[in-house]
């Protein structure tokens, strides 16, 4: 058995996070398949589990930690890697995890859902909300790293790993990096670059998408 488990689903790019923390540090990690899409999350078993109902859910020993920022930050006290120097980069890793899950992530999540995988589409007011709300996020993270290689600091911290969560499903929702928010999609290549990287589709179990 791994030492780490982590419930996850390929689509999942809130358990990308702490999955693509686990590859880059070469942990010694396994992915348990979450049937999401046709509701192993709102099971009994599940919500015993995590009582949010929510994806990803990482076991380490006796440890079950859910919320991919807290993992994050459990998994930096582990192995060392992607954290802070001092208490300050702490801070500022922390500010962008938490604007990360309610902004960033959270709008493009969202939206992407409901464009791939809500069972029935949403009015076209609806969308065209979630577009704006997912375009302010993406404004503010694109500002930040115009003049800058990593959100915290000078190198890839946590705050990156989260930050990326759903950058790389790349067709899934209509924002092209490239075209529409360079400094992000330059940000993402160098996160693309690091030893271990691996794509969401690729790291975690459920892909494609098979509704039964
Ligand atoms: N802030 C949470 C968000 C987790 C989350 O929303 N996960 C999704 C899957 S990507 C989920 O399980 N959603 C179920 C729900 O919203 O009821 C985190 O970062 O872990």
């Amino acid at each position: 058995m791994a030492e780490y488990t982590l419930h996850c689903f390929a689509q999942s790019g809130n358990a990308y996070k702490p999955a693509l923390y686990l590859n880059l540090v070469g942990a010694d990690w396994a992915p348990r398949f979450v049937d999401f899409f046709n509701g192993a999350g709102r099971t009994p078993e599940f919500l015993a589990i995590n009582e949010m109902g929510e994806i990803p859910v990482l076991d380490h020993g006796e440890v079950r930690l859910t919320q991919s920022g807290v993992i994050l930050d459990y998994l930096v006290e582990q192995f060392g890697q992607f954290g802070w120097r001092d208490e300050t980069e702490r801070r500022e890793i922390l500010r962008w995890i938490l604007f990360d899950n309610h902004k960033f992530t959270a709008n493009i999540a969202t939206w992407r859902f409901l464009i791939n995988f809500a069972p029935k589409p949403m009015a076209p007011e609806v969308m065209d909300f979630m577009k704006g709300r997912a375009k302010v996020g993406a404004k503010v993270l694109a500002q930040h790293l115009e003049s800058r290689d990593f959100v915290v600091g000078d190198r890839p911290t946590v705050a990156d790993i989260s930050l990326a969560g759903y950058v790389f499903y790349e067709n899934e929702y209509p924002i092209d990096w490239a075209r529409d928010y360079p400094p992000i999609h330059a940000w993402a290549e160098r996160i693309k670059a690091l030893p271990g990287w691996k794509h969401p589709y690729e790291l975690m179990p459920g892909y494609p998408l098979k509704k039964g």
